[in-house]
């Protein structure tokens, strides 16, 4: 009898990629442990790869209770949970799912650019409310022809650009390095971009490198015509910073899928009816989530079969 790979889950995952996982390796959940690091303490040992996720990611602390890992597959591109340089000096692969989400997440930022500039949600709220028989909609905000800032032009934010397009956008861009062979112009200064653009989307990487990012001066240079949009994390935006700006009318409104304390969203942000506020959704549909979870199989898979992961995060 040959015996099965060891593999730790660590949350919930997609109930056709836990099928999948169970029918092929010997698969061992941590997130239903009453006591997850005695779990870890007790039978980290033999554990040769890890099925996680963006959201529950692969700590230092859990690499090193886990002595034969070989191997991260997480479901999600986002890193900023999970601790690369560990990883790298164990040598151990980490696989992730870039790409097949390009689409829906791009779909999400226009919609939230849609929703926000013309008050779709808030119209809808208007008209549940009975509103519509005592009075007219305020005016909103045209998005066709409308200048896009985009804060991190990797592979979402190059499909955001792309959708722009036809919207008539004229679209800008901002990241560290300049990316080479694209019609979008580069700006080296954040809040130049800001004060240029009517729309600033944001779709940097997560992480210490990005933490607000745009804070209160970005807000300031965006200004009282300006809508943010995010949908990268929470963490990129100086969440009260932004709570600020949107009371005091510094901007025009925002549209937001992710949040520094999620699933808790800030109380002040409820009050506001120039605020779209999404329970981190973009790449939430079937399609999409069926594809991260086959490539998150699929990676797991490469790498016991060939020894690498097929989408390599380091
Ligand atoms: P990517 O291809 O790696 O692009 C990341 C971009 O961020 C690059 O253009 C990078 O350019 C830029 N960047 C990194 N650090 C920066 C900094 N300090 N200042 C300015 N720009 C910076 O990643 P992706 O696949 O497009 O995904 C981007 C992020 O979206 C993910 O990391 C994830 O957090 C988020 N995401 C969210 C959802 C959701 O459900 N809301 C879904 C998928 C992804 P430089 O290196 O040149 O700076
Ligand atoms: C995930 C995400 O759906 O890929 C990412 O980084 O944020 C989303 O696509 C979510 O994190 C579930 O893991």
């Amino acid at each position: 009898m040959t015996t099965r790979h060891r593999i730790l889950q660590t949350g919930p995952l997609m109930p056709g990629l836990e099928a999948r996982l169970a029918a092929t390796y010997e698969l061992h959940r941590l997130d239903t442990q009453p006591d997850p690091e005695a779990w870890l303490a007790e039978h980290g040992e033999g554990i040769v790869g890890m099925a996680t996720s963006a959201v529950h990611g692969c700590s230092a602390a859990q690499i090193k209770a886990l002595p034969s890992l070989q191997v991260v597959s997480s479901f999600g591109v986002g890193l900023d949970r999970i601790d690369l340089d560990a990883a790298g000096r164990r040598g151990i692969a980490v696989g992730y799912t870039p790409d097949v989400l390009n689409d829906c997440v791009a779909d999400l930022a226009m919609a939230l650019m849609l929703d926000v500039g013309r008050g779709v949600s808030a119209a809808d709220r208007f008209v549940r409310r009975g509103e519509w028989v005592e009075r007219k909609f305020p005016l909103g905000r045209k998005v066709s022809g409308a200048r896009l800032g985009i804060v991190g032009l990797g592979r979402i934010g190059r499909t955001i650009a792309q959708r722009a397009t036809g919207f008539d956008m004229p679209t800008r861009y901002h990241s560290r390095n300049p990316v080479a062979g694209v019609p979008w112009g580069y700006e080296p200064m954040l809040h130049e971009l800001a004060r240029w653009a009517d729309f600033l989307v944001v779709i940097t990487a997560g992480g210490a490198g990005t933490h607000h990012l745009i804070d209160a001066q970005v807000l300031e240079a965006l200004g009282p015509d300006g809508f943010l949009i995010n949908v990268s994390r929470g963490s990129v935006i100086d969440e009260q910073a932004l709570v600020k700006a949107l009371q005091e009318g510094r901007i025009a409104g925002a549209g937001l899928d992710v949040f520094d304390r999620e699933p808790h969203v800030p109380g002040e942000l409820m009050q506001l009816d120039n605020v779209v506020l999404l329970p981190h959704i973009a790449s939430g549909t079937q399609e999409t989530r069926t594809a991260m979870a086959d490539l998150t199989f699929d990676n797991l898979a490469a790498f016991f079969r060939e020894g690498r992961v097929l989408a390599s995060a380091r």
